[in-house]
């Protein structure tokens, strides 16, 4: 237990200071930890007020071990320094810090779990873009591995708007760019390299000497590291121990702004890739990751796999890779994410999870041994191998079973929808648009919720409507008001929610699924399949009345 302190005094060999300070209103944490502008975070005492907030929440033994990294983006480095001296002032006995201040998210998630760390902090913003005018973000998980979950979290939010002083070791800024331990403070820092426990776990799961074969026999990708975190481990992993020649991963050198791009992996912002992977002469695999790492974007020659058939297909072919020849637990996808998966689950006899959106709803599943497997229409997927979503794992997973199967792309997911059917799925995004309206416009969905079941829109009849609310099987905790799913005979649905990760007005997502049976038209274009639902969104929902816009921002 450590002693309440008054201005700089020594504890030992430590020199700690109670830095006076007053809340910030605005510190709730959204989907994946506090995201704003780096502006904001460059007030003083904003970081510090959230890294106190959470330290006094999780109440950490003394002598814990933290992890410590991020996504490269700018104020990355100056955080990190912040943090550490705040490690240091709070009793932690080390912190594993990643080189360079870098740790992929989902490193950073094996790094906690490999070696037993109490939990750890991980600066980013995801997929938002960096630089100077972009985003910034912290986020807390936990020691399995995992984001915190909302009961931490709302006690962080809780403790932001109460805090009075924050704790500071008196020290230097450290070389992170070296090797080897340092002591701040008492406090050993050890500089990891980034890259090599997340391989070597990388090793456990899957058949490299398959997948160096199936690279050596011509099998040509493509992999766009968006000038984010994931260049090193794809570099390390794709190009040095699997065998892809030189220049497979593009983009490859983490940068403060993303090379001025935005990292999100999908068809807007990794156009150039869609690009090339629909060309005559494309390679047969193409995959890009975002920001931080998590996301996955994948596309075969001439075929963009939505996120949600990905973990469908994954699903129902993981058993073709080491890590995952016993079989799968169970599958848990978010609730937007298309139901494609659950026709897997139902095949394979194993239960199918529907959670709110946000990967920490996975963890007790994963941990009760509920769930192997989970997926969001978000570009995430991971295992039970991590608690947090893994781009490169997805990547690796495809060519594993690629490797097993030797069919293309387009062929497994024909193949796959000739067995289970096939979920269209587009999902629209109005980004920034005004607060008030998109409020208004899900308190109009909500309103009008009961009447819903039995009328006619477009064509398609509601069967049932309803705002999503989740019951955790393992802890019974509720998470209400999670989206608005309006649910149509068939097995088609739309569903509205409001964005958790935004930083700027509001960003409404329209989540549109159409349902073919396996011998119904597999072969549509999906903007013509998903045509009906569409209009029945704006129908329902009254978008433009309620937004200013005819048209979404981005459709993924
Ligand atoms: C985060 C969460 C995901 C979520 C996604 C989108 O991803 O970890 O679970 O699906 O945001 O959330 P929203 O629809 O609320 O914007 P990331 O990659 O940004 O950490």
């Amino acid at each position: 237990m450590l002693h309440p302190l008054r201005g700089a005094i020594q504890t030992g060999d430590a020199t700690v200071r109670l830095v006076p300070t007053t809340p910030f209103t605005d510190q709730k944490p959204g989907t994946s930890g506090l995201r704003k502008k780096v502006g904001v975070f460059q007030q003083p005492h904003y970081a510090e007020n959230f890294i106190q907030s959470v330290f006094d929440v999780v109440a950490a033994p003394a002598g814990a071990t933290l992890v410590i990294g991020g996504d490269g983006r700018y104020h990355n480095r100056t955080v990190i320094q912040t943090a550490i001296r705040m490690a240091a002032a709070n009793g932690f006995g080390r912190v594993l810090v990643g080189r360079g201040g870098i740790l992929s998210t989902p490193a950073a998630s094996n790094l906690i779990r490999a070696r037993g760390a109490f939990g750890g902090l991980i600066l980013s913003a995801s997929h938002n873009p960096g630089g100077p005018h972009g985003d910034f973000g912290i986020k807390y998980n936990v020691s399995n591995g995992g984001p915190a979950p909302e009961k931490i979290t709302d006690a962080i939010f809780a403790r932001t708007k109460a805090i009075t002083e924050y704790r500071l070791a008196e020290s230097p800024d450290l070389d992170l760019d070296g090797r080897g331990s340092l002591e701040v403070e008492g406090m050993t820092v050890e500089i990891v390299d980034p890259v090599e426990d997340y391989a070597a776990a990388m090793e456990q799961l899957f058949d490299f000497g398959a997948i160096r074969a199936l690279i050596a026999s011509g099998f040509r990708l493509r992999f766009d590291a968006m000038h984010a975190v994931t260049g090193p481990y794809a570099h390390e992993i794709l190009e040095n121990r699997l065998g892809a020649p030189k220049g497979t991963v593009v983009h490859g050198t983490p940068s403060e702004d993303f090379g001025g791009h935005h990292p999100d992996p999908n068809l807007v912002h990794a156009r150039a890739l869609y690009e090339e992977m629909m060309a005559p002469d494309a390679p047969d695999f193409g995959a890009a990751s975002d920001g931080d790492g998590d996301r996955n974007l994948i596309i075969g020659k001439g075929l963009f796999v939505t996120p949600s058939d990905s973990l469908a297909a994954l699903a129902a072919n993981a058993h073709l890779a080491p890590g995952y020849a016993a079989g799968l637990k169970g599958i848990a996808r978010s609730m937007p994410t298309s139901q494609a998966a659950d026709c897997v689950a139902e095949a394979l006899g194993i239960g199918c999870y529907e959670t709110p959106t946000g990967w920490k709803f996975f963890g007790n599943l994963l941990d009760a041994g509920m769930a192997t497997i989970c997926g969001e229409e978000s570009a995430g997927t991971g295992s039970d191998h991590v608690r947090e979503k893994d781009g490169l794992w997805a990547v690796l997973l495809w060519l594993n079973i690629l490797a097993v199967r030797k069919i293309p792309v387009a062929e497994l997911m024909r193949d796959h929808w000739a067995r289970y059917g096939r979920n269209y799925y587009a999902r629209h995004d109005y980004e920034g648009v005004a607060s008030e309206g998109a409020e208004a416009l899900m308190a109009g969905l909500r309103g009008k919720l009961e009447g819903l079941p039995g009328s006619h829109v477009e064509g398609l009849v509601v069967a049932a409507a309803d705002d999503f609310a989740y019951t955790d099987p393992t802890d019974q905790s509720i998470s209400r008001n999670q989206g608005v799913r309006i649910l149509f005979e068939g097995g088609s649905r739309i569903v509205f929610r409001l964005s958790g990760t935004g930083t700027e007005g509001a960003t409404l997502r329209v989540y549109l699924e159409r349902y073919e049976p396996a011998d119904g038209a597999l072969d549509l274009v999906t903007g013509e399949a998903l045509a009906p639902l569409v209009a029945a969104a704006e129908a329902i929902a009254g978008i433009s009345g309620h937004t200013g816009r005819n048209e979404p921002d981005v459709i993924t």
